[in-house]
């Protein structure tokens, strides 16, 4: 089925809306934004793909109009973007930096004027450097300064946001950056890595019940959910695999919908995790209005007695891949909404708030034909449409990402976007993938 032809079969109020983030997009070095451990992170040898950086990326700071105007003419009826902690509170505290607020200023007023909902996000992964100098997600400071940003922000746009996301894939800023080391602030260390397991919940946790009682309505959390499968169907592949799980899944649909942590993952963390941790947990289990999840890939995972590996590894898959090596796995979407709903969040509405891939895209003859990517977005939209056939509370689905940008530790060399970006210019450039969904959304 194409895209025209799936979302038509779907209810009209469903939502369909495109994503992407402060850092990757904005260009850090422009209004007087602060600086991010993203900017330090990348200053390191070896840390990011020929050692680029998001000083500039898309120059989104200049360019938003345009970008808008994208989103409209698409027929997107909703945007998913960050707010930069940084830009707004460049010493990550108290001192406001009112060219940041002027510009989401127009960039909230500009949606609106666009019929475009504004799906806010607190924190994308760009922490102000001054917090990341006194041990950033390691240290329950930073969860109280994250409690404070986040009433700021609503004092200035909380009224115009339509849904505010705290956290953006709580994985990736405690494990993946922690632990495996691959995104800022690019740790190794297990005691860090547990550590900031918990701090992210319990920042979001505040900056729910900051948000909360200045009186928005519509606050969830946005998870980074991954298929795991055990390599063989045996014991010992299967239990790795599920601890796996644990770490990657289920230590936070725990947290988040049954105020505790796992058992087997907490028996591994328990000697790291800061005191007191127990008494958090009530705040991070608080009500939500939304769940939102990223989805991409699946893991195989296989048993390793390696060190420095807690006894699993993953593993090259044989199915096809995208440009970033990941397996295109649309079943995998299925698994974990059927999971999440019956198992933790019931009815609470879900958004797939990041779906999509990375491609070699290229111009040719003025035009950029993803055909692949066009593909991927198919069979993911198929899975959506079953599920919502079958009763799921699903409610909207954004594409990651609008434009092609600042892909972490990959820089420039990924390209996500519907829109191409040639970034010696800053011209943007719809790709086949763009005129599919305005195709399927303006009919
Ligand atoms: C995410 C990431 C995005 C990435 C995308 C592709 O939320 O997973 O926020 O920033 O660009 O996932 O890796």
């Amino acid at each position: 089925m194409s895209i025209s032809e799936i979302i038509k079969s779907i209810p009209k109020d469903f939502t369909f809306g495109t994503a992407t983030s402060s850092y990757q997009i904005e260009g850090s070095a422009f209004g007087g934004c602060g600086e991010s451990h993203w900017d330090s992170f990348a200053r390191q040898r070896h840390a990011t793909y020929l050692n680029q950086n998001g000083s500039i990326a898309c120059n989104h700071f200049d360019h938003w109009k345009e970008d808008l105007d994208l989103i409209r003419a698409a027929g997107f009826s909703a945007y998913r973007f960050s707010f930069s902690w940084p830009r707004i509170l460049p010493d990550g505290k108290k001192a406001v930096n009112s060219s940041g607020i002027d510009f989401y200023d127009r960039l909230i007023d500009g949606l609106l004027e666009r019929d475009i909902l504004p799906f806010a996000t607190l924190y994308h992964w760009d922490l102000p450097q001054t917090l990341a100098e006194i041990g950033g997600w390691t240290n329950t400071e930073t969860s109280d300064w994250f409690g404070s940003y986040a009433e700021l922000v609503m004092k200035y746009f909380g009224n115009r946001l339509h849904s505010i996301a705290t956290v953006n894939e709580p994985w990736c800023v405690s494990w993946l950056s922690h632990y495996i080391g691959e995104h800022a602030p690019g740790k190794k260390n297990f005691a860090a890595a547990v550590r900031s397991m918990h701090i992210i919940l319990k920042a979001h946790g505040k900056a729910c019940t900051a948000i909360r009682a200045m009186g928005h309505k519509n606050i969830g959390i946005v998870l980074n959910k991954q298929y795991m499968m055990p390599q063989v169907n045996a014991e010992l592949d299967i239990s790795a695999c599920n601890l796996s799980d644990e770490i990657h899944n289920l230590w936070f649909d725990e947290a988040i919908f049954n105020g505790k942590y796992p058992r087997e993952t907490l028996k591994l963390f328990n000697k790291h995790m800061p005191k007191n941790f127990d008494s958090d947990l009530e705040e991070i289990s608080q009500r939500l209005d939304w769940i939102g999840i990223n989805y991409y890939t699946r893991s195989l995972v296989r048993a390793s007695e390696e060190e420095k590996t807690l006894g699993f590894k993953t593993v090259n898959g044989q199915l096809e891949k995208t440009d970033m090596g990941w397996e295109v796995f649309p079943e995998g979407l299925s698994f974990l909404i059927k999971r999440l709903s019956k198992e933790y969040s019931g009815s609470l509405p879900i958004y797939i708030t990041e779906n999509g891939m990375a491609n070699k895209d290229e111009i040719i003859n003025g035009r950029v034909k993803d055909d692949k990517r066009i593909e991927y977005f198919e069979l993911h939209l198929k899975e959506l449409k079953t599920l919502i056939d079958a009763g799921y509370p699903l409610r909207g689905y954004f594409t990651w990402s609008l434009l092609d940008n600042f892909e972490w530790a990959f820089g420039y060399s990924k390209r996500f976007g519907l829109v191409y970006v040639d970034f010696d210019n800053q011209e943007r450039l719809p790709k086949a993938s763009y005129h599919a969904f305005a195709k399927a959304l303006l009919s």
